[in-house]
């Protein structure tokens, strides 16, 4: 399918999705997040894809959503469309792996996208915020739950109430982003990690995602709970065997989802 806010490139087992709205710093529009969620659902159909790197350009990842298609809008245009429910659902329906590769500006809607994704790797000039305080609005997908998450109630209500951004070395120092690399190698760090992942079992990358996913939704013994059911389920796949055969033959293991 011909995209035109997005560009999608499909090497070594991974899926790259760049976001491609240079003269709005990438702003999430209707259009734009129609296509993500489209390409998305793509990727994870795709046998040839085990992991996926969401990345914007190296000013911005997203400069959140577009205001200029937001402003008129009404509660009932809003309530009516849900808006952007579908779309920012369709990700994380997504049962790959999604790494999202942040440079430049990540605020507001595109902060939270980057927060839905499984785990962040910044630029080093990478600028997180929840500035939608100073447009007299509040976060929509997500960014006063995860935030919070994350960071916790402190650095969660300041970046919220003050609207001011985080760097980097604040971001990885507060545990929003896994790690933090050069800015013209963030593309390249970010599809070597996703490549990794591509080389283990699908199977068991999947479970990992659900299961870490599930700390967020549930008790931790609960949590528990379906982590040893799971960790024990994976002792049915053959993945297992190659896995365990493969270390004690002192060998790279050859995994086939199976
Ligand atoms: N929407 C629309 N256009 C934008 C946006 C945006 N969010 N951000 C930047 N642009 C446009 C600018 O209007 C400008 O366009 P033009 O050249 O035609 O005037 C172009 O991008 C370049 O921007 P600037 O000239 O402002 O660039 P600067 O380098 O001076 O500043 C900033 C960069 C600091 C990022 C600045 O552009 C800015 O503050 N942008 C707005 C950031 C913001 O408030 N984001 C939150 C938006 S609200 C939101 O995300 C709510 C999420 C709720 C859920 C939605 C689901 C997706």
């Amino acid at each position: 399918m011909a995209y035109e806010t997005i560009v999608v490139e499909v090497a070594q087992h991974v899926a790259t999705i760049k976001l491609n709205r240079p003269e709005a710093l990438n702003a999430l529009n209707s259009q734009l997040l129609g296509e993500l969620a489209e390409a998305l659902k793509a990727a994870d159909k795709n046998e040839k894809v085990r992991a996926i790197v969401l990345t914007g350009s190296e000013k911005a990842f997203a400069a959140g959503a577009d205001i200029s298609e937001m402003a008129s809008k009404s509660f009932v245009d809003m309530f009516e469309s849900d808006f952007f429910t579908p779309e920012t659902e369709m990700l994380l329906s997504v049962r790959k792996p999604i790494i999202a590769a942040v440079a430049g500006y990540a605020l507001g809607g595109g902060c939270e996208l980057a927060m839905m994704c499984d785990f962040i790797i910044a630029a080093e000039n990478a600028k997180f915020g929840q500035p939608e305080i100073n447009l007299g609005v509040v976060a929509g997908i997500g960014g006063t739950q995860r935030l919070t998450r994350f960071v916790g109630k402190s650095k969660a209500m300041d970046m919220h109430l003050t609207g001011r951004f985080m760097d980097a070395e604040e971001a990885e120092r507060s545990g929003l982003v896994s790690r933090v690399v050069p800015t013209k190698k963030l593309l390249e760090e970010a599809q070597a990690a996703a490549q990794k992942i591509a080389s283990k079992s699908g199977i068991a990358t999947k479970v990992v995602k659900e299961a870490v996913n599930r700390s967020y939704e549930t008790t931790l013994r609960e949590g528990l709970l379906y982590e040893r059911r799971v960790f024990h389920a994976l002792f049915s796949t053959e993945d297992q065997k190659e896995g365990m055969d493969a270390f004690l033959e002192k060998r790279e293991p050859q995994f086939r989802d199976k």
